[in-house]
């Protein structure tokens, strides 16, 4: 049972550590390489043949460690024969390239993939087609031509919207803001950064607020906590920054716990509650929001299960099932939504346990 967002311990049933992945990837291919080679997940009727493999964005991150528990406990769930995770130990935009073109020889039957960039992964994912593929893109698209369904962990401007009201109300509604992304070319981190943007351009609530910088740690702990260290000096008179990435939120609370700017300089975003939980109760953050980022990787999994059966092709309107969280609709543009955010403070962080 995978339960809606309440306490629970995220699940890790079945996977390799994501080191370890990284090191035995060609064990990966060799599952794939026998849940295909006998023909039988060709037409995609064998259950328990099929292979699906998760490409996160990278592998030394504590959010992708709890997406993938949650997909490998879809995989099993939905039915596949083999479930493996390989993929970059950086984010950088074609460094899940090798990745895909291993898994395609390999004759994996879907692939579920987090891209670094919208464009750069998609020549290997169309030959991953080519070569029979599903491909569901996770919690950051590729270009909508180059896969079949995008599973978005919640509505982007829903998640954007959230992040901007959580700064608004802990600088009191006025001063200099900045935001500490991830990559610059990720897609999920870019369509947030844009649906901010918008709504401290037009909402008048918002009038008093000033986007003053946008930096990159790159989903890299240090770079991210240097880039936090470089904002204070670089902007004397910041109020807040808004990191919607778990890597960076939790560098520059690091940063900042142990900094003069500590309680004086607002910080929220996106952030797991088991790293964000001192800062939370040490008075550092107010605030932040996440959704369960296991069952984004739960539902990629079913979701591809349905591709790989042919029981959708990824059309508006499709639908399939998706085990203990029941039943999926394929919204416009081929995009899944998973569940709504939760806002976390020291009320209910407690009750978290991912
Ligand atoms: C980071 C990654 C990921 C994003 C979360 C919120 O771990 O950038 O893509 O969805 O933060």
């Amino acid at each position: 049972m995978l339960p809606n967002l309440h306490p629970r311990q995220p699940r890790r049933v079945g996977r390799k550590s994501a080191a370890a992945v990284a090191l035995v990837a060609s064990t990966a291919l060799v599952l794939s390489a026998c849940a295909s080679d006998d023909g039988a997940a060709d037409d995609g009727s064998s259950d328990g043949d099929q292979a699906i493999t998760f490409i996160p964005k990278q592998l030394n991150n504590p959010y992708t460690d709890v997406v993938l528990g949650g997909g490998e406990d879809g995989a099993d769930a939905a039915g596949f024969g083999a479930s493996e995770v390989v993929g970059p130990l950086e984010a950088s935009a074609s460094s899940q390239v090798t990745f895909i073109n291993a898994e395609t020889q390999a004759g994996t039957d879907v692939l579920v993939i987090a891209a670094n960039d919208p464009d750069a992964v998609c020549p290997a994912l169309g030959e991953a087609r080519d070569a029979g593929a599903k491909i569901v893109a996770f919690d950051s698209d590729t270009n909508p031509d180059c896969r079949d369904v995008f599973i978005s962990q919640v509505v982007a401007k829903d998640v954007a919207l959230i992040q901007v009201e959580l700064i608004a109300e802990q600088i009191g509604g006025s001063g200099e803001i900045a935001i500490l992304s991830a990559t610059a070319n990720a897609t999920n981190q870019n369509e947030w950064i844009e649906f901010m943007e918008e709504e401290l351009a037009t909402n008048p609530d918002y009038a008093d607020i000033e986007l003053v910088a946008k930096v990159y740690g790159d989903d890299d702990d240090a770079k991210s906590f240097q880039e936090a260290q470089g904002l204070m000096q670089a902007y004397p008179d910041l109020k807040g920054i808004v990191s919607p990435t778990t890597v960076g939120i939790a560098a520059t609370a690091r940063y900042l716990s142990t900094s003069e700017y500590k309680g004086e300089v607002a910080l929220t975003g996106l952030g797991l509650p088991n790293e964000m939980r001192p800062f939370v109760k040490d008075g550092t953050v107010e605030a932040f929001a996440l959704w369960d980022p296991a069952q984004l990787g739960y539902v990629a999994a079913f979701a591809g299960k349905a591709l790989a059966d042919g029981e959708i092709t990824g059309a508006e309107g499709d639908t399939f099932a998706a085990g203990d969280l029941g039943d999926r609709e394929v919204g416009e543009g081929g995009v899944v939504i998973v569940g709504p955010p939760t806002t976390f403070d020291a009320d209910n962080i407690d009750d978290y346990d991912f």
